[in-house]
């Protein structure tokens, strides 16, 4: 729903009411802020219409690393109330993005990491008694997210400790980090969400599927090679329709080549 967010919540619960897919992911920002009335007209039509609805957290102004303590805390307040109404909503996965890298975070040595470690902890505790399950998305170093590279989330699993978090793979983001592929092949078992969308590789332009250089044969044939089973959302801003009908139809060549592939072996078995 990232592509409507300009428009009024009211259209949201149309394109509900007539969406052909399966899950659909709503950002809890702006005017679509959440709210108990919003949660049950959502929660009505998901359960009629058989929808898996997921939660983007807010992220305007939200800074889960901040070294100020009360920009810290109003953060957390915010991404509380968020996980609170999302657990009504009865949503299965809930996506937060990491706290940021402050302009003087040399004169401050490690508090940013630590400080979004510690947010991210709390947040994971909180969600876990509201039975919404927390998944961490991959940023844009160039953004000034903390978590952004491969290299990123290694020492932060590290650092974590037995917390259940899985990661939500932001194929974009993942793009102009030049590690697609790299999240893939080493994040295969802790994938559990995805974000598609397109970029040439320099800024995080959102664009539709197809429109930037990426590779989206090799990205969907490597989704099925590590047998992911997650929903695939797409976080295009504009040309969304294209780009679903895009996303369906390299899936269904994926799946092909797949039946040929098994029918090659077989065939050779046999
Ligand atoms: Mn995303």
């Amino acid at each position: 729903m990232l592509y409507c967010l300009s428009r009024p919540f009211s259209e949201i619960l149309s394109i509900l009411e007539e969406a052909e897919f399966k899950n659909v992911e709503i950002v809890d920002e702006g005017l679509h802020s959440l709210n108990e009335e919003r949660v049950d007209a959502i929660r009505k039509i998901a359960y009629d219409r058989d929808l898996e609805i997921s939660v983007h957290s807010p992220f305007i102004n939200v800074d889960i690393a901040s070294i100020s303590y009360q920009r810290r805390r109003a953060s957390l307040r915010r991404l509380k109330k968020s996980i609170l109404l999302s657990g009504k909503l009865e949503s299965p996965l809930w996506v937060l993005h990491s706290g940021l890298r402050n302009n003087s975070s040399r004169l401050f040595s490690d508090v940013n990491w630590k400080m979004n470690l510690r947010s991210i902890r709390e947040l994971v505790e909180f969600a876990k008694i509201h039975d919404v399950q927390v998944t961490i998305e991959n940023g844009v170093s160039n953004l000034h997210f903390i978590l952004s590279s491969v290299e990123d989330f290694n020492r932060f699993y590290d650092d974590l400790g037995e917390y259940e978090l899985g990661l939500t793979l932001d194929v974009g983001h993942a793009n102009i980090d030049g590690e697609i592929f790299k999240f893939l092949k080493e994040y295969a078992g802790k994938i559990v969400h995805a974000h598609l969308h397109d970029n040439h590789g320099v800024s995080d332009e959102h664009l539709g599927i197809g429109d930037g250089n990426i590779n989206w044969v090799r990205v969907i044939k490597a989704f099925k090679e590590i047998g992911y089973e997650g929903a695939l959302i797409v976080e295009s801003e504009r040309d969304v329709s294209r780009s679903l009908s895009r996303l369906i139809r390299l899936v269904k060549e994926a799946n092909d080549s797949d039946k040929r592939a098994t029918f090659q072996v077989e065939h050779r078995g046999s």
